[in-house]
């Protein structure tokens, strides 16, 4: 049996441990969508950094850049936070050096104290449900959440999951069971349940990112594994 915890923001996830436990990081809407589906597509790695001055340094050494502040791309950025654009066939066989708002800040919180970071999304929740399965060691869900709030399509990924793993898990906190609960009682209207429910789902009409919604609330799209080993994304 492994035990499954669930960190609903970053921000506080000095209450919990993570030595010696997987942490599954999860950014829906829409930084781990992108790595997924852009790596999926073709992209050699990602780096995630925490700031956009890092970013640019990567730049300056001609690497691809993209994320965002607010949801709008940075500037100088060669892309945005699009998972269509991470997915253009221009940036096949490229590493792309990201930082975005809050999905890199939980990759970076993650990576100091896991014995391992695995990136998930709904698009590639059944891969990393089957991974966990194989490596019977403790997990923690990182959902990145909004601003440190938390952000209801973050809990769905992790409902998604732990609905995959309870019959061989142990759920060991409160937040767990809130997101499986609100997972189950979604009935797979993800799309729906997130475009009518989630404040960033707003935001992004706001932005006109409809399709980017639809597209991220795609459970299992593909079954891609992405995993950060030292400051790569592969
Ligand atoms: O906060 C993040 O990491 C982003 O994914 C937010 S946005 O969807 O690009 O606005």
């Amino acid at each position: 049996m492994i035990n499954i915890e669930t960190c609903l923001t970053p921000e506080i996830l000095h209450l919990h441990q993570l030595e010696g436990k997987i942490a599954v990081v999860t950014d829906v809407l829409r930084a781990t969508s992108c790595m997924v589906a852009g790596l999926n597509a073709g992209v050699k790695s990602v780096i995630p950094v925490k700031k956009v001055e890092e970013a640019l340094a990567y730049a300056a050494k001609g690497y691809v850049t993209a994320g965002e502040r607010g949801g709008i791309k940075v500037e100088e950025f060669t892309i945005g936070n699009s998972p269509y654009e991470h997915m253009e066939e221009a940036y096949h066989g490229k590493s792309i050096c990201m930082t975005t708002t809050n999905g890199t800040v939980a990759i970076d919180a993650a990576k100091k104290t896991a014995d391992q970071v695995v990136i998930g999304a709904l698009l590639n929740v059944t891969a990393v449900a089957d991974y966990i399965k194989q490596q019977e060691k403790d997990i923690i869900i990182i959902c990145a959440g909004w601003k440190g709030n938390p952000s209801l399509e973050d809990t769905l990924f992790a409902g998604a999951l732990i609905h995959q793993l309870k019959h061989r898990s142990e759920i060991t906190d409160d937040a767990s069971y809130m997101a499986l609960s609100q997972y189950e009682a979604s009935n797979s209207n993800l799309t729906e349940v997130i475009s009518k429910n989630a404040s960033h789902a707003k935001r992004l009409s706001g932005l006109k990112a409809q399709n980017d919604l639809a597209f991220c609330a795609k459970e299992d799209y593909c079954d891609i594994l992405p995993i950060l080993t030292g400051d790569e994304i592969t």
